[in-house]
């Protein structure tokens, strides 16, 4: 008989290996937690860790992204984009925009009212950090395919509302 993979899985299962904290029930974790925080939520998630994880900010990505079409007189049509094109943001959360090269060999951008110039270039990851305070939509706009005419328009929109 040949030793298969979920034999050998379920020998080292039951061999007293890594698996015994699975068998202790999520309610005495929690009890445990509330015992240990004094928390009634069961969480160790005080105001400080919280505070750091504001401090952080929050990473949203997206990536660069290309249709590609024939139109009716033969001839290619051809957009890139932002994808997704549109995120939402709080008034001043710290956010780290991270925009993955997939289509395109370069997208050269600016964001509109937060004074941000990076450039995404194919298989790099760009990464821009930012605070917007007020509310409203900032373009990401790439300077080389802005419009229909250029290929466009690769511009994306963050929204910022409470
Ligand atoms: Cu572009």
């Amino acid at each position: 008989m040949a030793i298969g993979t979920a034999g050998a899985a379920w020998y080292w299962g039951h061999s007293g290996g890594g698996s015994s904290e699975t068998s202790i029930p999520v309610g005495k974790i929690n009890e445990a937690l509330k015992a240990v925080t004094g928390n009634s939520s069961g969480t160790v998630k005080t105001a400080n860790t919280a505070a750091n994880e504001s401090a952080k900010g929050r990473t949203i990505s997206i990536v660069t992204t290309e249709f590609k079409s024939t139109g009716p007189d033969g001839k290619p049509i051809e957009v890139y984009r932002w994808d997704p094109g549109t995120i939402h943001v709080k008034p001043g959360e710290l956010i780290h925009l991270s925009i993955f090269g997939v289509n395109g060999a370069s997208h050269p951008f600016v964001i509109e009212g937060l004074n941000i110039k990076d450039e995404v270039k194919k298989g790099k990851e760009t990464i821009v950090t930012f605070k917007a305070e007020k509310t409203g939509t900032y373009r990401i706009i790439c300077q080389t395919h802005p419009d229909l005419a250029h290929n466009g328009p690769m511009v994306g929109y963050i929204v910022v509302d409470s």
